[in-house]
This record gives structure tokens, C-alpha cells and sequence, in this order.
């Protein structure tokens, strides 16, 4: 188990607040290394639930996946129970207790990990949006650590947040990251999300530059985007997404399908122990 970054009192009281924190050198330069050998493997082998802009450019004109290193939104997710790297990253980087200190929960389970890549010259966004509406879990415990792999300003991709939105008691209607990728979101109910970026003097927006290694820990509830990658580099995160004591399994129709009613005992509604399909990561 790597040493945790010390938590403070500053770090949950600005979690609390703002449904984001930033974690500096979170995880250290082996881990790092780790997700951008993982990006490059899943740009060459992707994996089943694979989002890519450039899915169909793939086999154009001579275009082989490893030539299309320009304007390419590329995501993989789920990819924990096959991959050793991703699994282990999952329990013994100190991911999970940053995600549980910071929730104020006695324990977090693992839902699933989420690899996200912008090539030099992306001019996709990812949308505004919140999590929790995408999967199949209720309740105010459940946060993402997400884990940049290099350093990153916002307009190389970082993220933005919209401070406090998490506490807006609002339930936006999804959008797909990329075409195609996850259309299955937008059959799922909720409120239409303001057009942020054509008032954003309007919300109380705050972005984070990064270093690689750093994390940014925020609730599923908090509205976030990133813009496009307008810098010269790949940009790589890995997030894992964590369910406190108050979450509950909540699936429906267009819940994302990379775990499903089928693939667990949990009744809805219930809190979700099973330690097969969400294992806890950490306990206080
Ligand atoms: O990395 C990105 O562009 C988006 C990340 C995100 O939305 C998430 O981790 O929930």
C-alpha cells in the first residue's frame, strides 16, 4: 500500500463545499508510468467498452489505430477485472481512501475505473455533466478520484466544476462522451443541463491545473466538463469512481451497462455489498 497523502480538515471541508477537492501527488511516478503504458495498450487492444472519436477513421484510407495520434477523444472503462495493472491501481495506490476520507464514509467500494485520452489537437469536449445520472447508484456518498498522468493546464483538458452544484439537489439528463460511445445514457431521465459555456459568467466555475500524479476527488453529483485538448501532448487520466455507506443500487433501463441487475444479488435500493462486483477498497 502507498503512503496516503495526508487528508486535512481543508481538504474535506473544500470537498464538502464545493464537491471538488485537489489532491496533490496523490498517487507517486510508478503509478503514473503504469497509466500511460495503459493508455498506450488501450489505444492498440481496446477493451469492451470502448468510447473513440476516431472509431471510424479506423481502417480509413490506410488509418491504423496507432496513426491517429491527432483529434482523438478515446475512453475504456471497466477494464479492472482482466487487467492486473488497473486492479492494482484500484487497491493499493491510496485511491480508495481518498475517496472514503473524503466522503466521510467508514468504507468505499469500487464501482469501476474509467481511462480517458485526449490527443494533441482534440478539439472534442467532454460535456458538462454529472455522474450519478449514468449509473445505476443513488445517494450523496459516491465520488470520483480522478488521476492525471501528466501535467495538465485547462485548455490541455483539465477539468472544471461548478462549485457547489452538487448540492443543487438537481438530476441532469445524461449526454454521450463521444459519438456512439455511450448513447445508451441518453435514453435515461432527467433535467436539461443549462448551456454552461454559453453563460458561464453565470455559475461559479473552478478549474484546476495539474501535475501528474495529482487527483482531483470530487462527488458524482457535481456538474464538471472538460474542453478539448488545444496543447501539443496526450492527455491520460484514470478515474475510479467509489460508493460510500449511504449509496444504494438504483438500476435502470439506460443505467450503463457495464454492470447490470444481472451481474449482481444486490436488490434495489439496497446498499451494495457484494464484494465480488463492488469490493470494498478501503476502510477507516
Ligand atoms: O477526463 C475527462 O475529460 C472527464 C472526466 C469525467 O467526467 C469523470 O471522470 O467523471
Amino acid at each position: 500500500m502507498a503512503d496516503m497523502p495526508v487528508i486535512t480538515d481543508a481538504h474535506r471541508e473544500t470537498f464538502a463545499a464545493d464537491g471538488v477537492v485537489k489532491i496533490e501527488r496523490a498517487v507517486d511516478a510508478e503509478w503514473i508510468s503504469g497509466i500511460l503504458e495503459l493508455a498506450d495498450r488501450q489505444l492498440a487492444t481496446p477493451g469492451r467498452w470502448v468510447g473513440d472519436s476516431a472509431a471510424g477513421r479506423v481502417g480509413a484510407e490506410g488509418a491504423s489505430t496507432d496513426t491517429l495520434t491527432k483529434g482523438r477523444l478515446f475512453t475504456d472503462r471497466y477494464l479492472w477485472r482482466e487487467n492486473d495493472f488497473v486492479k492494482r491501481f484500484v487497491f493499493d495506490s491510496g485511491v480508495a481512501g481518498l475517496a472514503g476520507e473524503l466522503m466521510g464514509a467508514d468504507s468505499a467500494r469500487f464501482y469501476f475505473d474509467h481511462l480517458l485520452i485526449k490527443e494533441p489537437s482534440t478539439p472534442d469536449p467532454t460535456p458538462w455533466h454529472q455522474d450519478i445520472p449514468y449509473w445505476p447508484f443513488l445517494g450523496s456518498q459516491i465520488a470520483s478520484v480522478w488521476v492525471s498522468a501528466t501535467d495538465l493546464t485547462v485548455e490541455e483538458s483539465s477539468l472544471e466544476f461548478i462549485r457547489g452544484s452538487h448540492r443543487w439537489g438537481r438530476y441532469f439528463a445524461p449526454k454521450a462522451f463521444t459519438k456512439g460511445g455511450s448513447s445508451w445514457a441518453e435514453d435515461n431521465p432527467g433535467d436539461e443541463l443549462p448551456d454552461i459555456e454559453a453563460a458561464r459568467d453565470d455559475h461559479d466555475i473552478v478549474g484546476f491545473d495539474v501535475a501528474a500524479g495529482d487527483a482531483l476527488v470530487f462527488s458524482a453529483w457535481s456538474v464538471h466538463w472538460s474542453p478539448g485538448n488545444a496543447g501539443n501532448k496526450r492527455r491520460v487520466a484514470l478515474s475510479t469512481r467509489w460508493l460510500g455507506d449511504d449509496a444504494t443500487w438504483n438500476p435502470r433501463p439506460a443505467s450503463d451497462p457495464a454492470v447490470t441487475q444481472a451481474d449482481t444479488f444486490v436488490e434495489p435500493g439496497t446498499y451494495p455489498a457484494d464484494d465480488n462486483r463492488f469490493p470494498i477498497g478501503w476502510t477507516r
